[in-house]
């Protein structure tokens, strides 16, 4: 089953994307056209998706998109103020953390799932450095559905990216870049389809 899976994935050139104080992959065919579709497709029915809040200066405001977390046991996470506590892997996502594994030689055990409905749904500017994340942590981002920009900022010389994410390329960042480099998925008013993100992490607890 694991050596069926590695076999009927996409084309597997990547690019190392130009990028000072970072270390950021890209692959954007990791996953075939339709695999991409079948997990998006799955994962949109089967995933307890839960559309969450934030306080922000007292206030109380939607998350703009959907979100879920799945993992191990011990994997629980806080992200945005929120505290995230895993549910049970479901076999979908073993098999693209499976994927995942192999391609970035880590070992991952959680993973946050985002559920961007409509261009209006989006991601703030962040970096990925909370603590339970560890030092220089190793992130495999999987995209399923609408090609959504997302955007890279540097935190000091305030240089800017913006790169295409595919449906089925998966993105891997690692080393400095959560230190030096923020990302986000901007608000479009284009009408837009709906896109999953899957950011596969390793919690230490
Ligand atoms: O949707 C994306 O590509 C970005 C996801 C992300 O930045 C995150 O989960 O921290």
């Amino acid at each position: 089953m694991q050596q069926e899976l590695f076999d009927t994935q996409g084309v597997d050139e990547g690019i190392q994307l130009n990028m000072k104080d970072a270390d950021v992959s890209y692959y954007p065919s990791f996953l075939l056209a339709d695999q991409a579709l079948h997990y998006f497709n799955v994962l949109s029915q089967q995933l307890t998706w839960r559309e969450e809040h934030i306080q922000l200066y007292g206030k109380l405001f939607k998350v703009p998109r959907l979100q879920a977390w799945y993992g191990d046991d011990d994997a629980s996470y806080r992200y945005s103020n929120l505290s995230m506590q895993p549910n049970n892997w479901t076999g979908s996502l073993l098999e693209l953390k499976a994927l995942c594994e192999h391609k970035t030689q880590h070992s991952f055990n959680s993973v946050l799932a985002n559920w961007y409905r409509d261009g209006q749904d989006s991601m703030g500017m962040h970096a990925d450095n909370e603590p339970e994340l560890g030092h220089r942590p190793c992130i495999a981002s999987l995209s399923l559905g609408q090609e959504r920009t997302l955007v890279f900022a540097h935190k000091h010389s305030k240089e800017k990216l913006r790169l295409s994410l595919a449906s089925g390329s998966l993105l891997i960042m690692r080393g400095k870049t959560q230190e030096y480099w923020l990302h986000g998925i901007a608000k479009t008013k284009r009408p837009l389809l709906g896109r999953i993100n899957l950011t596969f992490r390793s919690i230490i607890n």
